[in-house]
C-alpha cells in the first residue's frame, strides 16, 4: 500500500515536472537582485517569485538528468542526486495554494528553502562521485565525455543560479534584520562596491598560507590596477564577492602549483602577477606566473570533468598536493565568470608561464544570469549520432610520397 502510495506521488510529480519544465528560466540581473534586495521590495513578492521560479530551475534540469545515458543514471550516486531534486521540487510545490500574505507561511516557506539549500550541499562531489563510478564501470569514449561535459557544465550552472536565488532569499528574510551581521553593506551576497583588488589579495593570502604549509615557500605577488576613467579610483563592481574569490583561489592555487613544481628547491620563485583593469565593458582580471605554462594541447583537460575525476589524478600525482584541490577548480570557476555573462580563459606559453584571465561585465544592467533551457536543441544535444568530424586525422606516418609522384 506504502509502495503503491509512492508510486502514484511519483507520477503526480512527474506531470508536475513535465508542466514547470516547459517554463523558460527567468534570468535576473544584478539590478534585479539588487531592487529584490532594496526597501520596497518584500518577503512576499520574493516568496510569489521563488513558488514558480524555483520549480521552473529544478524541472528544467531534472528534465536534463533524464537523458543521461542509463548507465550513468543508474549509479547509487546519480539517483541520490535525482532523489534530493524530487524531495525540494516536491518542498516547494506544497506551496502552490497557500497565501503569501500570511506570516506563518512565508516562515514556513524560508525554512524550506534552508533545508533545499542544505539537501543540496554534496551535489558536486556525489555527481562526480557518480561519473568515477561509471568510468570504473563503462570506460570513457569521446563522445560520452562530450555528452557528460555539456551536461555537467549545465547542471553545475543551474545549481549556481538555483543557489544564487535561495542564498539572497535566506540572507534577505531569515534573520529578522535584513544585513547579513558578517557584511553589513551587502545585498545578500551581493556588494553593490566590491573593492576587487581586496578580493584579489585575500585569495592571494589564503593561496599562500596552503603554499607555505605544503612547499615552505611561495611566490610573491605584484598587484596593479588600471581605471579606464583614470581617476585612480581602486576598481570597484556590483559583484557576489564569494563568487570572485572562489574564482581568484583556484588560479592563485594553480599559479604557485606551477611556480614551484617548476622551480624546485630554488630559494626564490618568479613572483605571480596580478593586473586588475577596468574598461567600459570590461572588468578583466588576469593572472601571471612562470611556473612553466601547460602546452596548448592540454589546456581543454584542464576544464574537462571526466579528465579531472580520473581514479589517478592528472600531472604528476605521486603525491596529492593541496594546491591541486578536488579537481573541478577550473570548470566550476569558468562556470561562476560565465554565470553573469563574463568568462575565465587560459593563455598558456609552454616553456615559460600561464596567462589566467577572468572576464566580467563592468556594467550591472548587462550582468544577467545566463540560465540553461530544456528545450529542442538541448534534447537533440544527448540524442543525436555525432556524425565522423569533417576534418582530417592528422596521421603520425605520412603517407608515403612516392604515390603522388604521377600527378
Ligand atoms: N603549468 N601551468 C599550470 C599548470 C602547470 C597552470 C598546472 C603544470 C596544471 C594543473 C594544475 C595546476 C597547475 C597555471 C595556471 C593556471 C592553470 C594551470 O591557472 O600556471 O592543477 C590541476
Amino acid at each position: 500500500m506504502r509502495i503503491l502510495r509512492a508510486l502514484m506521488k511519483n507520477a503526480a510529480t512527474g506531470k508536475q515536472i513535465d508542466y514547470f519544465s516547459r517554463f523558460s528560466p527567468s534570468p535576473l540581473s544584478m539590478k534585479q537582485f539588487l531592487d529584490f534586495g532594496s526597501e520596497n521590495a518584500c518577503e512576499k513578492t520574493s516568496f510569489v517569485f521563488l513558488r514558480q521560479e524555483l520549480p521552473v530551475r529544478l524541472a528544467n534540469i531534472m528534465k536534463e538528468i533524464n537523458l543521461l545515458p542509463d548507465n550513468l543514471l543508474r549509479t547509487p550516486s546519480v539517483r541520490l542526486v535525482q532523489s534530493w531534486y524530487m524531495q525540494s521540487f516536491q518542498d516547494i510545490l506544497e506551496f502552490k495554494d497557500k497565501n503569501g500574505d500570511d506570516e506563518k507561511v512565508t516562515y514556513a516557506f524560508t525554512d524550506a528553502v534552508i533545508k533545499i539549500r542544505n539537501r543540496h550541499n554534496d551535489v558536486v562531489p556525489t555527481m562526480a562521485q557518480g561519473v568515477v563510478e561509471y568510468k570504473e564501470a563503462y570506460g570513457t569514449d569521446p563522445i560520452t565525455s562530450q555528452n557528460m561535459q555539456y551536461f555537467l557544465d549545465r547542471f553545475y550552472m543551474s545549481r549556481i543560479s538555483i543557489r544564487m536565488l535561495l542564498n539572497q532569499h535566506t540572507l534577505l528574510f531569515g534573520g529578522k534584520v535584513r544585513v547579513n551581521p558578517a557584511h553589513p553593506k551587502q545585498i545578500g551576497s551581493i556588494d553593490p562596491h566590491c573593492p576587487v583588488t581586496d578580493v584579489v589579495r585575500d585569495a592571494y593570502e589564503n593561496a599562500r598560507n596552503l603554499c607555505d604549509r605544503y612547499y615552505m615557500n611561495s611566490p610573491e605577488l605584484i598587484l596593479e590596477e588600471f581605471n579606464v576613467k583614470g581617476s585612480g579610483d581602486p576598481v570597484t563592481m556590483v559583484y557576489v564577492p564569494s563568487h570572485l574569490y572562489h574564482m581568484l583561489f583556484e588560479l592563485f592555487k594553480n599559479a604557485m602549483r606551477a611556480t614551484m613544481e617548476l622551480y624546485g628547491d630554488a630559494l626564490e620563485y618568479p613572483p605571480v602577477q596580478a593586473q586588475v583593469a577596468l574598461g567600459h565593458e570590461d572588468l578583466t582580471i588576469k593572472v601571471s606566473d612562470r611556473g612553466g605554462g601547460v602546452p596548448l594541447r592540454k589546456i581543454d583537460r584542464l576544464f574537462t570533468y571526466t579528465y579531472s575525476t580520473a581514479p589517478v589524478p592528472p600531472m604528476d600525482s605521486a603525491r596529492a598536493t593541496p594546491l591541486a584541490g578536488f579537481g573541478y577548480g577550473l570548470p566550476i570557476s569558468r562556470l561562476y565568470a560565465r554565470y553573469f555573462q563574463g568568462d575565465l580563459k587560459l593563455y598558456s606559453l609552454e616553456g615559460f608561464g600561464t596567462d589566467a584571465v577572468i572576464y566580467i561585465r563592468a556594467l550591472s544592467t548587462e550582468s544577467i544570469e545566463r540560465l540553461p533551457v530544456y528545450n529542442k536543441s538541448a534534447w537533440k544535444h544527448y540524442k543525436t549520432m555525432h556524425e565522423a568530424d569533417d576534418w582530417c586525422v592528422p596521421s603520425k606516418e605520412p603517407k608515403d610520397m612516392t604515390t603522388f609522384r604521377s600527378f
